[in-house]
């Protein structure tokens, strides 16, 4: 444990006044404070608009549901719009999207990042979850479309998208992260952008498909066979190797993404789906799994997708994504009205399993508090952390902290930098700091 390091206490009983006496540094109060008490945030309800059509009315006196004047707001005196097919978010949300960087000769290779500090819960709405391709999107005819198993198999098959829809299936709730996430980490001078547009090619999405155990059997995996290589059906006919043995344990060949059938950028009509590791593992378009005794050593595991080391060596399958955690809010580009409560609220995820632990930190790191984990905290998926602090108004740095259950804990940036130099460009799993100045506005910074 770091010097300084002062762990909330988590056996307070529920009515202790201490919830609000802090807990470490810089003003962060225990995690249940903001559950115990409520805060008033909000202008008092005489100049409130009304608060028809919430649950809150039928409790209300019949005077709460028209203004203190009496009149009712224009969508209360004209019957709603009809009913719609598929349901669009609100044009007052209008704003939040994926902000796409992408290259400008060939539009189609780059990257759509998900607007993580727009976001709560631990869901990614499909249209918002994170893109990177290669090559583009494919127009793929699902009839025309099939996945082959092939290579050192007894008998090579081919699935047709119908065939696949009549298997048992499975879902996996997990996070999809790229091993490029957060490589903006590695620069010298902290890049100030918000935190979905260096750090939002992370999403998750309940994922549900075939077992690939399921198919693997039926076709006879050879006692030769150790990798597999994954094709896609994109115009790069993108391809990585995995070893059988992740195949066997829990990958599977997703057709759905939360709950409906894929989207075309998330791969539809199939994808792999390779939990807790990197993004590029999980093949889109699937269309050949060829069986092999060694790698393909393709482009994405060599040129690309391989980290150069300060020895002058390259980190290679470096498949796993490690624990890592970062507040959404407040985050940089964000302004705090002025000094009281606010909640500091985030996302931890590892490859590994699920997340132990978040301490969070309002003093640059020399004290620490446990952060609340919100439920549910599954392996390999999101998990969304909050912590209760009171801001006096002075300059603050904000930090986050997570540990997985098989121990990792996340490095301070100055220590990853030490281990693997910057060259590496992946796997970037650093503490994330941001400083808060006087005024209350929220700057990345390396501290
Ligand atoms: N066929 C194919 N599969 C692919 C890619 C691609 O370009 N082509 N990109 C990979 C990379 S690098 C990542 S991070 C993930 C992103 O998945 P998403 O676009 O659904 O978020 O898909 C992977 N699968
Ligand atoms: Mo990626």
């Amino acid at each position: 444990m770091p010097e300084g390091f002062e762990a909330a206490s988590t056996d307070l009983p529920s009515d202790q006044p201490d919830d609000l006496t802090p807990v470490a540094g810089g003003g962060l109060l225990h995690r249940r404070a903001l559950l115990k008490r409520g805060l008033v945030f909000c202008s008092a309800t005489a100049s409130a608009v009304s608060t028809a059509g919430s649950e809150a009315v039928a409790a209300s006196p019949p005077d709460a549901v028209s203004d203190a004047s009496g009149n009712f707001p224009l969508w209360m005196q004209t019957p709603g719009a009809p009913f719609s097919t598929y349901g669009v978010p609100s044009k007052h949300e209008s704003q939040v999207v994926r902000r796409i960087g992408a290259n400008r000769l060939a539009p189609g290779n780059g990257v759509s990042w998900t607007p993580l500090e727009d976001l709560e819960g631990f869901i990614t709405p499909t249209g918002l979850h994170f893109e990177r391709h290669h090559n583009g999107v494919p127009e793929i005819d699902p009839a025309h479309h099939t996945l082959t198993i092939h290579g050192r198999v007894k008998q090579p098959l081919a699935f047709s998208v119908a065939d696949l829809l009549r298997y048992p299936m499975r879902s996996h709730l997990i996070f999809i992260e790229c091993g490029g996430n957060s490589n903006a980490g590695w620069h010298a001078v902290p890049i100030q952008r918000p935190v979905g547009s260096f750090h939002g090619m992370v999403s998750c999405s309940e994922w549900t498909g075939v077992p690939l155990s399921l198919l693997l059997s039926e076709a006879g995996v050879d006692p030769s066979a150790t990798w597999a290589i994954a094709e896609g059906a994109d115009a790069i006919a993108m391809n990585v190797s995995l070893p059988v043995s992740k195949l066997m344990d829990d990958c599977i060949v997703a057709l759905y993404q939360n709950g409906e059938r894929l989207r075309p950028e998330h791969g539809y009509p199939m994808r792999l789906i390779a939990p807790g590791w990197e993004g590029v593992l999980n093949v889109k378009w699937l269309h050949r799994l060829e069986l092999t005794d060694q790698p393909v050593m393709a482009r994405n595991e060599t040129a690309k997708y391989t980290e150069l080391q300060p020895d002058g060596r390259a980190r290679q399958f470096t498949f796993v994504m490690e624990a890592k955690s970062l507040i959404t809010s407040p985050s940089h580009g964000q302004h705090l009205a002025g000094p009281g409560f606010y909640e500091i609220t985030g996302l931890a995820w590892s490859g590994r399993g699920r997340i132990r632990r978040v301490e969070v930190s309002a003093d640059g790191g020399k004290s620490w508090a446990d952060a609340a984990l919100q439920d549910p905290v599954l392996p390999r998926c999101l998990t969304r952390f909050r912590a209760p602090w009171r801001w006096s108004g002075q300059p603050a740095i904000l930090k986050s902290r997570a540990t997985d259950e098989s121990g990792h804990v996340q490095p301070e940036r100055k220590a990853l930098v030490a281990q693997r130099g910057t060259n590496g460009y992946f796997h970037c799993n650093a503490i994330v700091s941001w400083g808060v100045d006087e005024d209350g506005d929220v700057m990345h910074v390396y501290a």
